[in-house]
């Protein structure tokens, strides 16, 4: 069985209560439990974090690599747009990492558009909702 991570990062947690208009009225938990059953079907086994601490993407990021998971399907949420400590952790695992957002980062502010971590990544997955988490382990798996 192929073990993927699936890593949030802040405010995720608050997904389903406000902005529902931008990112969808399922909660986290509803996701997690959506994409665990599309995994299960391609054989992959999913383990799901939400931290809103930077540190502690970064650790988990490691932890990834040392318990061999085939990769990481990442919302690195606000972080993506500035974080180089997670940009250099995602470069120093090489796992691969498939990066994703609900919504169409491209879309919506100027300061969205960039995503310092998108160069390391083995490719971005944005603006489909919660598809993106399932599409992202289709890839990891198909790798
Ligand atoms: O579209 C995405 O998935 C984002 O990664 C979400 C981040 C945002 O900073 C990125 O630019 C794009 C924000 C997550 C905040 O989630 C909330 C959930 C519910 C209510 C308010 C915020």
């Amino acid at each position: 069985m192929k073990k993927i991570m699936i890593l949030n990062g802040p405010n995720l947690n608050a997904l389903g209560t406000r902005e529902t208009n931008i990112y969808g009225s399922d909660t986290l938990s509803d996701i997690i439990e959506y994409t665990k059953k599309e995994a299960a079907a391609l054989g992959a086994e999913i383990e799901a974090y939400q931290t809103n601490c930077e540190g502690e993407i970064i650790d988990l990021l490691y932890r990834a690599r040392e318990e061999e998971f085939c990769g990481v399907v990442l919302n690195a949420a606000a972080y993506s747009h500035y974080s180089i400590a997670i940009r250099d952790a995602i470069a120093s695992v090489k796992i691969p990492c498939v990066e994703v957002h609900l919504s169409n980062i491209y879309a919506r502010e100027e300061f969205r558009h960039k995503s310092v971590i998108s160069p390391v990544c083995v490719g971005i997955i944005s603006g489909f909702g919660k598809l993106v988490y399932p599409l992202g382990v289709k890839v990891l798996c198909e790798m």
